[in-house]
C-alpha cells in the first residue's frame, strides 16, 4: 500500500475531477449516480491521453521498444492492483472486462469443471443479474441446483437461512460485497468461514465495495474477488478478476484466441501460464494503465478518511431525506456504504428521476439490474443516490431541495 501524500480536503479533491464543474440542463451538475459508474480525476484523463501519445503499442508480442514500453506500462498496471489489492501474486490478478466479465468467467469455466449434478451454488435475493444470470447458466447446464439467501426488510442477509442452506452439496457461494440497491455491507468474513468450512468456495462481487473500502483478498482468505474499473474512477471495459493460484490452475481456459496459448498445432493447443491462459486476444491496454491511475489517485488518501466522508455524507442524507413527506428508505441495515435507494408514497420513481434530472441533478431510478430484490419488497424500482468520495454536503442540500420541489409538482 502507498503512503498517504495528501490530507484529505474535500474541495481539492472535487477540483480534480473536471467533469464536475460542468452544467446540466442549466444548472450545475450534481452527480449521484456513482453506484452506475464513477467520474474520473484529471490524472486518470491524463494517463489514458499519455498512452496513446507516447506508448500505444500491443504487448506481449513486439520486440520494439514501443510495444516493450506498453508491455511494462501494462504489467506496472497490473502490480499497482495487485499491491491495492492485497494479493500475494501478479498473475492472480487477471484483466478483464468488468465484474460482469469476471463472474461469467469464474461460473462458466470454474463451473464446466466443477459442478455435478446434484452440486449446489448459494446466491443471495440481493444480487446483480450479473451475479445471478451466469450461475443459473452454469447450473442449468451442469444439472447443479441454485439456492438464495433470503434476506430480512432491513436489507440484511438472513445469515441462519444462510447456515440451513450450507451443506457438502454446496459447491460455490458468490455474494455480493455492497448491494448497489440497498448499500447493505454483507458479512462477508463469515460467509468465507463458513462456506470454506463446508469445503465451498467463495466469489465477491466487488463492484459496489471496492469503491468504497479497501479489501486485503489474502487476510480475507477470498477465493475470488472481482470488480469494474469504472466504478472507482477508472475507465470503462476495464475490470479485475482475482483468484487463487491454485484455483486459476486448474481452472480450463475461458475464451481461446492469442496470448493465452502455449503452442498451437491444428491437433492440440497448449495454454499459457497465468494470468495469460484467461486473457485471450489484445486486452484493453489503456483500459488497464486508466485504472492503475485511479488506483493511484485513491491511493493518495487516508482510507478511513474517505470511509468517514462518505459515511457522513450517508447519515445526512438519510436524515434529511427522511424529512420529506412520503419519502421511505429500502435498505436500512445497519452496516451500509453510501448508497441510498428510496421511493416516494404515490410516486413513480421514473418520474422523480425525471424532475430531480431537470434540477440537475443525476440519480438512477428503476430496479437497478436487481429485479429479484424489487419482487422482494414489491417495487418496481426505487430512486437511487450513491456517493462518492468527491461528493459533498451542498450535493446532499440540493438534492433534498430538488426532491422536495419535485414531490410537490407530483402530488
Ligand atoms: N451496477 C448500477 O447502477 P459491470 O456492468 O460489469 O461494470 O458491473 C455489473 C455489476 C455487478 N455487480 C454489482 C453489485 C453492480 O452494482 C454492477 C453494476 C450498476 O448499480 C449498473 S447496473
Amino acid at each position: 500500500m502507498k503512503t498517504v501524500t495528501t490530507e484529505f480536503n474535500i474541495d481539492a479533491l472535487r477540483s480534480a475531477f473536471p467533469i464536475l464543474d460542468t452544467q446540466v440542463n442549466g444548472r450545475p451538475l450534481i452527480y449521484l449516480d456513482n453506484g452506475a459508474t464513477s467520474q474520473k480525476p484529471q490524472s486518470v484523463i491524463d494517463a489514458i491521453q499519455r498512452y496513446y501519445s507516447e506508448q500505444n503499442a500491443n504487448i506481449h508480442r513486439g520486440v520494439h521498444q514501443l510495444s516493450q514500453r506498453a508491455t511494462q506500462a501494462y504489467e506496472d498496471a497490473r502490480e499497482t492492483i495487485r499491491v491495492f489489492l492485497g494479493a500475494g501474486n501478479g498473475y492472480e490478478v487477471l484483466f478483464t472486462k468488468g465484474t460482469t466479465d469476471g463472474i461469467n468467467l469464474v461460473a462458466s469455466s470454474w463451473g464446466r469443471k466443477n459442478l455435478q449434478p446434484g452440486d449446489e451454488v448459494i446466491i443471495s435475493t440481493m444480487e446483480h443479474h450479473s451475479n445471478i444470470v451466469p450461475w443459473q447458466m452454469i447450473c442449468e447446464e451442469r444439472g447443479a441446483t441454485l439456492k438464495v439467501i433470503p434476506i430480512f426488510d432491513s436489507g440484511d442477509l438472513d445469515m441462519d437461512a444462510f447456515d440451513a442452506l450450507l451443506s457438502d452439496k454446496t459447491k460455490m457461494v458468490a455474494t455480493v460485497h455492497v448491494s448497489n440497491s440497498l448499500g447493505t455491507i454483507n458479512p462477508v468474513d463469515e460467509i468465507i468461514q463458513k462456506s470454506h468450512a463446508v469445503g465451498a468456495k467463495v466469489l465477491l462481487d466487488g463492484a459496489q465495495s471496492v469503491p468504497h473500502m479497501r479489501v486485503d483478498v489474502k487476510a480475507m482468505d477470498i477465493d475470488f474477488y472481482t470488480f469494474s474499473g469504472h466504478k472507482i474512477f477508472g475507465p470503462t471495459g476495464v475490470g479485475v478478476l482475482y483468484g487463487k493460484e491454485e484455483l486459476l490452475n486448474a481452472m480450463p481456459p475461458y475464451q481461446g484466441g492469442g496470448d493465452m496459448i502455449e503452442k498451437v498445432t491444428f491437433e492440440k493447443t497448449t495454454y499459457n501460464t497465468l494470468p495469460h491462459k484467461f486473457e485471450a486476444g489484445t486486452p484493453n491496454i489503456v483500459g488497464g494503465i486508466g485504472l492503475a491511475a485511479a488506483i493511484d489517485f485513491v491511493n493518495q488518501y487516508d482510507p478511513q478518511a474517505l470511509i468517514d466522508h462518505e459515511q457522513d455524507l450517508l447519515d445526512y442524507a438519510t436524515t434529511s431525506l427522511l424529512d420529506l413527506k412520503g419519502v421511505k428508505i429500502i435498505g436500512t441495515a445497519e452496516k451500509k456504504a453510501s448508497v441510498l435507494s428510496f421511493i416516494v408514497d404515490g410516486l413513480h420513481p421514473f418520474d422523480v428521476g425525471t424532475l430531480l434530472d431537470q434540477q440537475g441533478i443525476a440519480v438512477r431510478t428503476g430496479h437497478h439490474c436487481t429485479q429479484p430484490l424489487m419482487d422482494r419488497y414489491g417495487i418496481p424500482g426505487t430512486i437511487r443516490a450513491s456517493f462518492a468520495i468527491y461528493n459533498n454536503r451542498a450535493d446532499v442540500d440540493a438534492l433534498t431541495k430538488a426532491l422536495s420541489k419535485a414531490i410537490d409538482m407530483l402530488s
